[in-house]
């Protein structure tokens, strides 16, 4: 049998005008276009994408309907009721907003000046010098991922072929943000499964091997999704090293004040780099520590050792912002900007954080405490305790994990990663028997 295409051949050129009479006819009739329709479709090169590893378990947990499911994969605070958490002062900064009229209008594409001014002292400290000397250039960004994004498109532009170094293991959007930016990353060691702690030894010396002037990835505080952080003499030896070999630290600070309570003490790691002179990268969140996770509000701060080169490299992530989402929204900035802007409010957001970081400290504790009564081996599980912030890291394997959901209804990444921000105190003992079953049961 000939293929299709000969026929055509075959009619010459008074046969396909034939051709052509009779297929304007059938859609007039309307048969053809639908057939057309239903068989072929333009995009069918496009394959079906995985499920996000993070956002997809929130899916897979809607879809489920079990009395005892349990959501551990985002990190997203909830309730002792498990219900979502809008804090205090946002509802008064919002009610600010109502009352003062505030209008919609475009805002400048670097964002709206008082939160870039507010996000910036959190970060660096009020009194910060660099601020004074405008030596930072901070951009409004889309919350930390469109931060991150930003900041990754800028290494693009201007150190090609630059390579950004990242822990191993890293919160999983991060390699995302650098392939789709096509900037080049490599891992460094992290975390060790041994001591169920940081491998300090290799993340040094891969630090060290990495050609000059790479970037270095580092969570400031309340490390995804290990939760082990580096002690304050360990941050200085990061810097040491960083610092001899010429690289750019890049901070991503996306939990500020969850790892401690404190918003200051959380922003330790980046005020020692700064504070010894060298340029950095920082980009930041308001997801978790305002609770403002659907509001996109972020920032990236670019310090540099002059206001000159702030203020280009400023004019430049302007640049890129622009055609991508051109400016970003103004909500959650002003929501920022109020609370950080008024002592009172800033006051309220303090102690509305120690709050939730204790809620999570004391699940933290009393999972713990479950877990050691129910489990007679002996195993110790006191790394649970010493790890900080929103997660924990369960050490539970790929299979134990599906085990955790399949079996147990606990949602959670399959990196064996659970967030203890949607844990409640009564579900404690609940949690701990799923996890010495899928522990135990489950190679
Ligand atoms: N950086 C790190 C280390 C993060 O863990 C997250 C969020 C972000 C940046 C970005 O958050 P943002 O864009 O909302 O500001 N990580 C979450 C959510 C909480 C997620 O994966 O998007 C997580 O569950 O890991």
């Amino acid at each position: 049998m000939l293929p299709p295409s000969s026929y055509f051949y075959m009619m010459g050129n008074f046969g396909l005008q034939i051709l052509v009479i009779v297929i304007s006819f059938l859609q007039s009739l309307g048969r053809i276009t639908m057939a057309v329709a239903v068989d072929v479709s333009q995009f069918e090169s496009i394959t079906m994408a995985p499920p996000d590893p993070i956002l997809g378990v929130s899916e897979a947990f809607r879809a489920d309907t079990h009395e005892m499911k349990l959501n551990l994969g985002v990190g997203a605070y909830r309730t002792e009721e498990l219900q979502p958490y809008v804090l205090g002062v946002v509802k008064k900064a919002e009610n600010l907003m109502l009352e003062r009229g505030e209008f919609k209008e475009y805002l400048p594409i670097e964002g709206l000046a008082a939160f870039n001014k507010a996000t910036a002292e959190l970060l660096l400290g009020a009194d910060n010098p660099i601020i004074k000397q405008q030596r930072i250039a901070t951009v409004q960004g889309l919350s930390g991922t469109g931060s991150l994004r930003l900041a990754a498109a800028l290494i693009e532009r201007y150190f090609p072929g630059a390579k950004v170094l990242i822990s191993s293991p890293t919160w999983g959007n991060h390699k995302n943000i650098f392939n789709d930016a096509r900037v080049p990353w490599s891992e460094y060691r992290y975390y060790d499964p041994k001591t169920v702690g940081l491998d300090f030894d290799g993340m040094i010396s891969d630090i060290k091997a990495a050609p000059e002037g790479s970037f270095i990835l580092l969570h400031g505080c309340a490390h995804n999704p290990t939760g082990i952080d580096p002690t304050p003499e360990q941050w200085e030896a990061i810097a040491d090293v960083i610092q001899e070999k010429n690289h750019i630290p890049f901070f991503d600070v996306a939990y500020q004040g969850f790892a401690s309570g404190s918003l200051d003490a959380d922003a330790s790691s980046v005020r020692l780099f700064a504070a010894r002179g060298m340029e950095l990268l920082v980009a930041q969140s308001y997801s978790k520590n305002l609770g403002l996770y659907a509001e996109r509000i972020g920032a990236i701060n670019v310090v540099c050792s002059s206001a000159d080169a702030a203020a280009r490299v400023k004019s430049q992530l302007k640049r890129i912002a622009r055609p991508m989402y051109s400016n970003p929204p103004v909500h959650g900035a002003r929501i920022v900007a109020n609370v950080v802007g008024d002592p009172a409010l800033f006051s309220e957001w303090k102690e509305e954080m120690e709050l939730m970081a204790g809620r999570i400290k004391s699940v933290r504790q009393k999972l713990y405490d479950s877990i050691c009564a129910k489990d007679k081996s002996g195993k110790d599980w006191s790394y649970i305790l010493k790890q900080i912030g929103m997660f924990s890291f369960t050490g539970l394997n790929r299979a134990q994990s599906d085990n955790m959901t399949d079996k147990w209804h606990v949602y959670m990444t399959k990196d064996g990663r659970i967030s203890l921000a949607g844990l409640s105190a009564a579900k404690c003992e609940y949690l701990a028997d799923a996890i010495i079953d899928s522990f135990y049961n489950v190679s």
